[in-house]
């Protein structure tokens, strides 16, 4: 499977899911997501689009400055019924979790986002538009808008740096495309689900729909930027992976303009400031958009990383220091979106551009070596290095983490883990483990007693909820349109 390839389509379950889930859950899950839609619609969805979450392994915040990633897809998913409802005309989206409520839009994808709601509904329509978008972007005839009835179903934990927020951006898109009639390559829906999730606010770099569209079962992913690309990386057989849930909540769209957002800006002022410095001249600078093009104009990174330690400055930045350094077209343009005006009129603070810019630098190297290592079949202990190497450069240098993810980590570490570091956007949500495979019963038991059995008493967690808490994942299967199951 590749960028070329399309979304597969199957006719069972069997195609997707192991044994073990079908038989505990998946099934009767499917059944329940069936049920829903025809209590909801009065009849049969005509098919389920399911994408999984992920958990990235290494590569903090550098997708959206252009380097590469290495995530896995999980198997935990969102999974979305559809039908074409042609006498309604309008777009119906309906949940299994009555939490989050029923919504109807119309069918125009010309309507915008209220990103302001943050309301669950805006993925849904980040991903109906994002079709319609990518019609219109690459010149294919676009269908006329018609009804559709849909029901989500999702197991990734929202806010917790897992992606559900991608899942559900790509299971509606890849099911819109197929209640259509349409069919995209994985590549073309990967590219537009990530333009069309920054409709919910955070100007989201790839990633996250990258890998819940082209996830293999079995491997984890490079993913590449500019064009999007993927190369399988395969993982020590003698190690396995756990995720755990610190239990504070990230929801990314609330906070963008104090946390995922700045940065993005951050890294974009550090980039456009060194270009300066480096010679070129404003017009040139100004275009600049990622800390990869300052690496790719000076020739390699430690050039880059030697020149962001001479130009830039420790500490905080106000507007007016920057508005001096890249004059008041480039610092007009920067904030010019919606998203960065928000950044802009909460940022108190300041812009730290050294410590964002070094560990942007440090963490896409650490990537290469972590894919180098396994594709060497070192000892997984140095891939345990480098996890927390990166976990320490998220939390000094990018400042994404929080108390609750630092503790977990430690937990991990304490617990016999060969390293571990926080997963996602940060600020709350999941950390990922590397644990020798032999000591996965023993690593899940230590930090089950020493961190979650007094959140468990204090009633943070029910223990019913632990499945989907703290557990080994192996690499699972992207996104699949599913028929007649
Ligand atoms: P993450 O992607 O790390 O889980 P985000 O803050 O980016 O966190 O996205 C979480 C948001 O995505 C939720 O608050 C909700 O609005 C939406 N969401 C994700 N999955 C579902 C789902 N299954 N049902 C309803 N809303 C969902
Ligand atoms: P989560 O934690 O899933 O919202 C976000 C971004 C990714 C990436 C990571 C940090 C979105 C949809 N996803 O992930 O692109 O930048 O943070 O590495 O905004
Ligand atoms: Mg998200």
């Amino acid at each position: 499977m590749g960028t070329d390839d399309e979304v597969r389509v199957v006719s069972s379950l069997e195609e997707i899911y192991d044994a073990a889930s079908l038989e505990t859950h998946t099934r009767a899950r499917y059944a329940t997501v069936r049920d829903a839609f025809v209590k909801a619609y009065g009849r049969e969805p005509d098919a389920f689009a399911r994408s999984p979450g992920r958990v990235n392994l290494i590569g903090e915040h550098i997708d959206y400055e252009g380097y590469s990633v290495l995530p896995m897809a999980i198997g935990l998913d969102t999974i979305v019924a559809i039908s074409v409802n042609a006498s309604s005309g309008k777009i119906a989206v309906g949940n299994t979790n009555e939490k989050y409520t029923p919504k109807t839009f119309e069918s125009s994808p010309e309507q915008d986002v209220d990103a302001a709601s943050l309301h669950w509904t805006n993925y849904v329509m980040c991903g109906y538009k994002g079709v319609f978008d990518f019609l219109k972007e690459s010149d294919k005839a676009s269908p006329a808008p018609v009804g559709l009835d849909i029901i989500v179903d999702g197991t990734v934990p929202t806010g917790s740096g897992l992606s559900s927020s991608s899942a559900l951006c790509c299971a509606v898109a890849v099911a819109v495309m197929h209640a259509l009639g349409l069919n995209f390559t994985q590549g073309e829906i990967a590219d537009f689900t990530c333009k069309c999730e920054r409709y919910s606010g955070t100007q989201s770099g790839g990633m996250d729909q990258a890998i819940s569209i082209m996830g293999e079962a079995g491997v984890a992913k490079l993913v590449d930027f500019n064009p999007i690309s993927t190369n399988d990386v395969n993982l020590p057989e003698e190690a396995a992976f756990i995720i755990g849930n610190c239990l504070a909540v990230s929801n990314k769209a609330e906070t963008a303009h104090e946390r995922y957002n700045l940065r993005v800006v951050e890294c974009r002022l550090a980039a456009i400031i060194l270009g300066l410095k480096l010679g070129m001249n404003a017009e040139e600078a100004s275009k600049i958009e990622t800390l990869k093009e300052i690496e790719d104009f000076v020739g390699s990174m430690s050039a880059a990383k030697a020149a962001a330690e001479e130009h830039l400055h420790e500490g905080y930045y106000d507007a007016r220091e920057i508005e001096e350094l890249i004059g008041v077209e480039a610092f007009m343009d920067v904030f010019s979106s919606p998203a960065s005006k928000l950044v802009l009129s909460h940022n108190e603070k300041g812009y730290k551009l050294l410590a964002r810019t070094l560990h942007v630098y440090s963490e896409a190297g650490r990537v290469h070596l972590f894919a180098a290592a396994c594709a060497m079949k070192v000892d997984p202990t140095e891939l345990g290095v480098y996890m927390n190497g990166s976990h320490e450069s998220c939390r000094a240098l990018y400042e994404c983490s929080c108390a609750e993810l630092d503790e977990l980590v430690d937990a991990f570490r304490a617990a016999g883990a060969l390293g571990a570091r926080l997963t996602g956007a940060g600020w709350g949500g999941c950390a990922v483990a590397i644990v020798a495979k032999d000591a996965v019963e023993s690593v899940l038991k230590a930090v089950h007693e020493s961190f979650y059995s007094s959140r468990i008493a204090a009633g943070l967690i029910s223990a019913d909820n632990m499945a989907t808490t703290l557990f080994a994942t192996l690499p699972s299967s992207g996104a699949a349109i599913l028929k007649g199951v």
